[in-house]
């Protein structure tokens, strides 16, 4: 259908056109009513034997569940549950915690005398192929090759945006205006989501969040394997993908050592496929956010690269130190949107920089050591600099990496002392412990806070998932195993809209996402492994100012926050996917899935 768009886009047909088509889409999408889905909603890939199951079903009668194995065998018999409301949805529902089946097999739920919902897996590897497949999916979002058979599987397409003639945007103010209008090569590197942009602050936290899954489960994350072609094969598959991106953002270093913070064009472009987007691409502008994300990512990579190839460590080393010097000179340089420039920003909401100074410093500070230079006179600055900033409790997400730093503290007593760790570790067990609660009394199991409904809601539970894990992994405590478990339920199908989050998977996901490769390909399967971004209220994508709501009711009139998704290419706020979303699901799923195999 999507080719329908890309063919009206080669007639060059005005840009508006497309938006009032996509008001036409909405109006043309097959809604059913506000769902008030009669359930059992659960987790649609099932559940390790040992992992806590459990299954919502919205409404309040008094009939139990009963769940027998496909012999028709019943194996557990459960009473009907107290009701509970759920804030986030307006629904009232009973949970139904089946954890006492754990013999690997396919189960079905019974109520009333009724088979209902979908079959119930409970087995050892049921998340390996999700893992796999949001690991994978980075490769779908290399710039500057292309994707051929057999690897990228039905979804092959040419190379886009070479990015070898890239030009440096704007003044520079910190060199006094001498990189405006230069060309660099920038090539390789992840669109960033649904459009074909390269942002180093959002490559941050995601480049972070991969590595970070290697540095916790490296045994686990060696027995990964996906069929990508190899160009380090001495690598680690994983580690392989990652650089990928690295090697573009070392390219957006400049000499004076700031950090450009973006490649893109000047406006988004239509629903057309990479090499099709011929629009001059810029490197815009530099920023204090781009040069700390950078240095801590170059750092955090130097450490994890190490052992492979020295050399590169080395070169990403240096590089996080230029780009911190470079922050520490202009500390106040946040990134600006020119008037001219309309493609993503990653900047409102982000002018503080102290948590990126904090993540900075304490992955430069443990690189220095990891690298044995501990007794150089930089080392012992960004220490200094660090204990100056204490943490702050606030989760992780782009625009927030206090929590990141406060993760690589708690776990490295012995670098950073026993004092900052503790204090390290107190933040990571105090939102771990808030998350639990929520996680353990709320109408539908999930850690979920009110802040954690904004655009890219999937990524905020993906990102409290990860809190639990680390404290998990902090503590041993399995309470916080199973509300990383409950954050996963709730992606993979736990969930008011029924369905799992990520194209490919589960009984129902989504068809539409706003991802122009998979848009514009002519192939009716979306990309498959990608986290669309999720419901929640801000409806930036429907046009309100004054005018009809576009023809998509539940969506436009949905007054609570887990209500608002609309499995539309048109919904960038709710349906798009994006890296830093990906990223926190492989984390979560790849973490449980070797945390129960080990
Ligand atoms: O932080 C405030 C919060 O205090 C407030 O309560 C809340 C509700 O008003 O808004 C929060 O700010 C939101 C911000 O994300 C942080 O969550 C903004 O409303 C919201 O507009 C902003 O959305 C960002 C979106 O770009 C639009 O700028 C998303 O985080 C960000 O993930 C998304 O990123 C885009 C790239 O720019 C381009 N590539 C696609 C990518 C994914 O959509
Ligand atoms: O495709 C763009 C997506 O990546 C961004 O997240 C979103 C918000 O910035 O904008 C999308 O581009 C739309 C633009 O904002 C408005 N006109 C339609 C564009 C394509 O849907």
């Amino acid at each position: 259908m999507w080719g329908f768009f890309t063919y009206i886009q080669d007639m060059n047909i005005h840009k508006n056109a497309i938006a009032r088509l996509c008001a036409v889409a909405f109006a043309a999408v097959p809604f059913s009513l506000t769902p008030t889905f009669a359930g059992p909603l659960m987790n649609q890939l099932g559940y390790a034997p040992e992992a806590e199951k459990q299954v919502v079903i919205p409404g309040n009668d008094d009939k139990g569940l009963e769940v027998r194995d496909l012999n028709g065998k019943t194996v557990l018999k459960l009473k009907a549950p107290y009701v509970l409301e759920w804030e986030y949805s307006g629904e009232e529902t009973q949970v139904f915690d089946i954890s006492a089946v754990k013999t690997p097999g396919t189960y079905r739920l019974f109520r009333d005398g009724a088979y209902i919902g979908n079959p119930i897996t409970v087995g050892k590897n049921v998340y390996e192929g999700v893992t796999k497949a949001s690991l994978k999916w980075f490769y779908y979002q290399r710039a500057s090759m292309p994707l051929v058979a057999p690897y990228a599987d039905k979804w092959v397409r040419a190379a886009g945006h070479m990015d070898d003639k890239v030009i440096v945007y704007g003044t520079d103010k910190a060199t006094g205006g001498k990189g405006a209008g230069k060309v660099i090569k920038s090539p390789r590197g992840w669109y960033d989501a649904g459009d074909y942009g390269k942002y180093i602050v959002n490559s941050g936290i995601t480049v972070w969040t991969l590595l970070d899954l290697y540095e916790k489960f490296p045994k686990f994350a060696d027995t990964l394997s996906w069929d990508v072609p190899r160009e380090f094969p001495k690598l680690p598959l994983l580690l392989e993908e990652v650089r990928y991106n690295l090697d573009w953002m070392l390219t957006m270093q400049d000499k004076d050592g700031g950090v450009f913070h973006k490649v893109s064009s000047l406006k988004f472009c239509g629903s057309v496929a990479p090499e099709q987007d011929t629009a001059p691409r810029y490197a815009i502008l530099k920023s204090v956010t781009a040069a700390l994300d950078f240095a801590g990512v170059m750092a955090q990579a130097s450490v994890v690269y190490r052992s492979f190839d020295k050399a590169y460590a080395d070169k990403m080393l240096k590089a996080a130190e230029a780009a911190y010097a470079w922050a520490k000179k202009n500390p106040e340089m946040f990134y600006k949107q020119p008037s001219d420039v309309q493609t993503g920003s990653y900047a409102p909401g982000n002018e503080d920089g102290k948590d990126e100074f904090r993540f900075a410093a304490a992955e430069l500070f443990n690189a220095k050591v990891a690298a044995g230079a501990q007794a150089d006179k930089n080392a012992a600055s960004y220490l200094e600099d660090l204990k100056a900033n204490s943490f702050t409790p606030n989760g992780a997400w782009w625009g927030d990496m206090n929590m990141i730093s406060a993760f690589r503290v708690a776990f490295a007593p012995k670098v950073f002392g026993d004092s900052l760790a503790e204090a390290a570790k107190k933040v990571v067990l105090n939102e771990a412990n808030n998350l639990r609660a929520v996680g353990d009394s709320s109408a539908y199991r999930l850690p979920a806070f009110p802040w954690s409904w904004n655009w890219g809601s999937n990524s905020a539970i993906a990102n409290n998932g990860i809190v639990l894990i680390q404290a998990y992994i902090l503590t041993g405590d399995k309470s916080y195993l199973d509300g990383a478990q409950q954050c996963l339920d709730y992606l993979l199908g736990k969930n008011p809209m029924d369905i799992t989050y990520v194209t490919g998977f589960g009984f129902r996901s989504p068809r539409n996402p706003h991802h122009r490769p998979s848009e514009s390909d002519f192939v009716d399967d979306p990309v498959p492994g990608m986290l669309v971004g999720g419901p929640h209220l801000g409806k930036q994508d429907i046009d309100l100012e004054g005018k009809e709501h576009w023809k998509c009711p539940n969506y436009a009139a949905a007054d609570k926050p887990a209500l608002a998704y609309l499995d539309d290419r048109c919904s960038y706020a709710t349906n798009e996917v994006a890296i830093n979303w990906n990223a926190p699901l492989a984390f979560l799923a790849g973490a449980l899935q070797a945390i129960y195999n080990k």
